[in-house]
């Protein structure tokens, strides 16, 4: 053993250990854990948030593996997508080769911090080994009927002639040309994954090991949305308007109707004096949402259509309006309008002079009269003006009214969700190409005719960059005739291929099951292996995720069970979320502050170990920390003392004197180290890293003044320590901890060996006996852990039966604590 601390040595030489040994290989037998963290982009370089959130999930399988679970821990690259066709755009170079080159870099860094992969379960979703599974889980969706064609908004740019997507639209205008953005209807492809809102809500319920804030994220996401469709006759056509409201005891106030302004049934609405005026509304709120900024609620704008709607109790007709504020693709398109009740239609009504007309009277007061209103009254009551069910309170009136409407068959209880298909076509070329060609014979209509699964992969054509990836007109793979002209698989006669591709969100939908058998050639992931090692047990990853990957997966995983493919139905039991690293100045982490701060460069200072307990030391997993080179100075230095430590006692580490029956200070030793183990071993087990390291100080602080001594006892208990000290620090600085335990006589890597176990007589907490004063007169005693604090004490003093007789029928006016000796009670 060296004298000084040299992580620069010692850190490759276990690294290259490590992988010649294939420690961290699944091994195939015994109890399965499966961690893992969410797949990098690889762009050029890691930054420090990769750096934490791999840790995070580091740790964890080191621990794991040496409690002698299979650890699954695998690594792979998110390859494909817009930033990779961006750059490749700027700069003209080809995406793949740029990507092979970052894939190199990222991996060299992530090698150089240590991190316990099992490489050989590496996966890129840019190659077709990988992405054919993307179309064949396309293929075999659409056979489901999760797949289909509709009609969808994107962002067009006029100057560039060419679809841009939502990250390039910069307040309105083309990120690139400057142009203003218009909104364009186009054919695109969807996933309906709204077949699975239902379920994918309810099983919210079973994800107990998920941060509350995420499942709570993505139940608004979904926003289920329990009332009434009501059923609106259309005065003088044999269409109604179908409308869906929460609100159906407010029926009785309904003044006038709402659509959107695109709704299915507009050219029956409007007449020969309306028509123009109502399209050119149309147009000019297509307009205006293009523009739109981001949060900022637009101006409620509507126009009369000419057409008049029944009221399905009364018979009365009311006006139908076309509106900016009736979402199109919500509930049904169409709104029943109460400006009494509710505060959006009450300005509307305002605004166009519409009548108002209160229906419900507060529990506490009379009904409002119209004229007098200055604002909506929102809240249920009871209903009033409303016929037979004049006198109801709200809830049961709306119950009533749905009954009532769906026996005389005008609507009755509907459901309906906020969550949209997924529209998941890009007009792209770094992205899975979509498995479908056009034949004019066989499909006329332009279904897509799916490549026959034989055919498969469809590979992205090598392209001349200069030619194809110009930011501009068509989309690129249509710059390619050579890809495009294809033969139809069902006529052989000329088709063309479709020449979208896929949103990357595809390729991280189900990557977590393919790095079961990477290498797969028949399937996109072994079933057998599937069923051994799902779900994953530990997931981490950004809480930016939150609604797209993490609902996208979770659909997945729902749509692979129902393929036979796997048992579970959620994949992933634990999340956990963590927190940004910010830079030294508290902000985050970014090249506009200039506070970006390298792995690489602090790996290359201070070492890899130092790097990952600094991360680790810096806070729990969930809260964001501020970068401080001090700090991590600080945890070198922490480093180097133990390295001292163990250097100290190397000689007592060869001696082989057992150990039972010590006294003095060998048993305080002894204890001080059992101690610790046991605590790192409850912090570890509950992601408790920051509190893990601190314990683990708090021993080196304690061991570091003792000498090596003379007594035998002393010695082997001292050995012990350090060697258990190896142990403790292994999952957070693995290279140092090989290197000691290597030198204290191992022979194997800590990683091939047993989590050490606490002895449970030695790990006790000692106790301390407080005497127990009530004004000042003895009355008791109580023994409680020499840690316990002030309320335990208290609490336990109050319990005892000697005690509780003195203070009953008495207020507690103050107590006196005196760490560790007594405690007295003043009362009255
Ligand atoms: C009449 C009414 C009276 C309403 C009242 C509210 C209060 P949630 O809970 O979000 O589902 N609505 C329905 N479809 C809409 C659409 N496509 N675009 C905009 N608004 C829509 O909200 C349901 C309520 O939102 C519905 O109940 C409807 O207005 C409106 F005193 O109907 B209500
Ligand atoms: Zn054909």
């Amino acid at each position: 053993m060296h004298e000084r601390y040299e992580p620069r040595t010692i850190e490759p030489k276990w690294q290259q250990r490590w992988e010649r040994e294939g420690l961290f290989r699944l091994k195939g037998k015994g109890e399965k854990r499966y961690v893992l963290e969410m797949f990098p982009y690889p762009s050029g370089k890691m930054h420090m948030g990769h750096v934490r959130n791999y840790l995070i999930g580091d740790v964890l399988s080191r621990y794991y593996r040496m409690k002698g679970f299979d650890v699954l821990h695998p690594m792979g690259w998110d390859a494909l997508g817009l930033p990779a066709e961006n750059a490749a755009i700027k700069d003209q170079r080809h995406p793949a080769e740029r990507t092979l080159e970052n894939v190199g870099q990222f991996k060299a860094e992530m090698m150089s911090v240590g991190y316990s992969y099992d490489w050989d379960r590496e996966i890129n979703t840019s190659h077709p080994e990988y992405y054919r599974w993307n179309q064949w889980f396309f293929l075999k969706m659409r056979q489901m009927g999760l797949v289909y064609r509709r009609m969808s908004r994107v962002n067009w740019c006029p100057g560039c002639a060419t679809v841009i997507a939502n990250e390039q639209v910069k307040e309105g205008t083309c990120e690139r040309s400057g142009d203003p953005v218009v909104v364009r209807k186009m054919q695109e492809w969807a996933f309906r994954i709204t077949r699975y809102s239902e379920e994918l809500l309810q099983d919210l319920d079973k994800l107990t090991e998920w941060p509350e804030r995420i499942t709570s994220m993505q139940k608004n996401w979904i926003g289920k949305s329990e009332g009434t469709s009501i059923l609106f006759a259309i005065d003088g056509q044999a269409e109604s308007l179908e409308v869906f409201t929460t609100r159906s005891d407010t029926l009785f106030g309904v003044t006038y109707v709402v659509v959107a302004p695109d709704h299915a049934l507009m050219p029956k609405l409007v007449n020969a004096q309306t028509r123009a005026q109502v399209e050119a509304f149309a147009a000019d709120m297509e307009r205006k949402a293009a523009q739109q900024k981001k949060d900022e609620e637009p101006e409620k704008e509507g126009v009369f259509t000419g057409a008049y709607a029944v009221h399905p109790f009364t018979g009365q007709k009311v006006p139908v309006w076309a509106a900016n504020f009736v979402v199109s693709d919500y509930g049904t398109g169409a709104v029943m309008s109460v400006p009494a009740h509710d505060q959006r239609d009450f300005e509307f009504a305002r605004k166009y002079g519409l009548p108002i007309k209160p229906v419900i009277q507060p529990k506490d007061g009379p009904l409002a009269k119209a004229e007098e209103l200055t604002a909506a009254f929102p809240d249920d009551g009871v209903m009033q003006a409303s016929d037979e069910f004049t006198g109801l309170p709200s809830d049961e009136g709306r119950q009533k009214l749905a009954a009532a409407l769906k026996a005389k068959g005008g609507g009755g209880p509907a459901v309906t969700y906020r969550q949209r298909d997924w529209g998941f076509s890009r007009q792209r070329y770094w992205g899975t190409p979509i498995p479908i060609v056009y034949c004019e014979k066989c499909d006329p209509a332009h279904e897509g005719i799916g490549v026959p699964v034989e055919q498969l992969p469809v590979k992205l054509p090598d392209i001349d960059v200069a030619k194809v990836l110009t930011g501009r007109g068509e989309p690129p793979l249509s710059k390619v005739p050579e890809w495009v002209n294809t033969t139809c698989p069902k006529c052989r006669g000329p088709a063309r291929r479709e020449v979208e591709t896929m949103d990357t969100f595809v390729d991280s939908t189900w990557y977590f099951a393919r790095y079961l058998s990477p290498h797969d050639e028949t399937a996109p992931f072994d079933k057998a292996a599937a069923q051994r090692l799902l779900p994953v047990d530990v997931y981490v990853g950004g809480p930016e995720h939150a609604v797209m990957h993490l609902l996208y997966f979770r659909f997945w995983t729902k749509v692979m069970r129902d393929m036979g493919l796997v048992e579970i139905g959620e994949p992933v039991k634990r999340l956990v979320t963590q927190g940004i690293v910010n830079g030294p100045d508290g902000r985050k982490m970014s090249k506009r502050w200039g506070n970006v701060v390298s792995p690489s460069d602090i790996v290359g200072k201070f070492g890899a170990d130092a790097a990952r307990t600094f991360v680790l030391f810096a806070g729990p997993p969930e809260k964001d920390i501020d970068w401080s080179d001090e700090q991590v100075e600080g945890c070198s230095r922490f480093l180097a003392r133990v390295w001292r430590l163990a250097y100290a006692h190397r000689e007592a580490a060869a001696e082989k004197a057992p150990l039972g029956g010590e006294t003095g200070n060998a048993l305080a030793i002894r204890k001080a180290a059992h101690k610790a183990l046991k605590r790192v071993t409850e912090d570890v087990e509950r992601l408790g890293y920051n509190t893990a390291i601190a314990r683990v100080m708090e021993l080196v602080n304690y061991l570091t003044p003792m000498q090596p001594s003379a007594d035998k006892a002393e010695r082997a208990a001292m050995a012990e320590a350090v060697r258990l000290l190896a142990a403790m620090i292994s999952p957070f600085a693995p290279h140092i901890a090989e290197e000691i335990d290597e030198a204290y006589g191992a022979t194997e890597s800590l990683q091939a060996r047993t989590w050490p176990a606490f002895d449970a007589a030695l790990a006790a907490e000692d106790a301390a006996v407080y005497a127990v004063q009530v004004m000042g007169k003895l009355r008791g005693q109580v023994q409680v852990g020499v840690e316990a604090g002030q309320e335990e004490v208290q609490a336990a003093a109050m319990k005892d039966e000697k005690v509780a007789p003195h203070l009953t029928g008495k207020t507690i006016k103050k107590v006196v604590f005196v760490p560790k000796r007594l405690i007295n009670f003043v009362v009255a």
